[in-house]
């Protein structure tokens, strides 16, 4: 089909409803738009009210996503994941608690002291991260 503009995502939370009904409450959609981080987080914010880039609170979402993100793209995606403090404590810019993680092997590893934002790895199928410079530029999702 044709490409939709940035401004018209495809939100899909009726199609999430049908995999898990925890994930029923939550909307989401994926911007063409390749951005840095926190450029992708206020554009989330200016998309819809209360949306933020997205959370993965547990398999079932994460495994959700990773198809959703497989069917729209074949590049790297942020999502809510920073480490704004630059420690060892990672966020969700949506004020989830954090506590499930799905990181790719060996990562995060902060590699050059400078990775402090979190991107879906194309290469595992969106379901684990990776943990990259913040100025990069990909394509992100949002959720509310
Ligand atoms: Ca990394």
């Amino acid at each position: 089909g044709a490409i939709k503009s940035a401004r018209s995502p495809d939100w899909i939370g009726d199609k999430l409803h049908s995999l898990s009904p925890w994930l029923g409450s939550h909307c989401y959609g994926y911007y063409r738009d390749s951005v840095t981080w926190l450029a992708a987080e206020v554009q989330c914010e200016n998309h819809h009210p209360g949306a933020h880039l997205a959370s993965i609170l547990n398999d079932a979402e994460r495994d959700a996503l990773g198809q959703y993100l497989s069917k729209m793209t074949s590049g790297d995606v942020w999502i809510g994941l920073h480490n704004p403090c630059k420690g060892k404590t990672w966020l969700w810019s949506d004020g989830s608690r954090f506590h499930y993680t799905t990181w790719v092997p060996n990562e995060p590893n902060n590699l050059g002291g400078k990775e402090y934002c979190g991107e879906v790895y194309a290469s595992t199928g969106y379901k684990n991260w990776n943990d990259i410079p913040c100025e990069k530029k990909n394509t992100y999702v949002c959720k509310y």
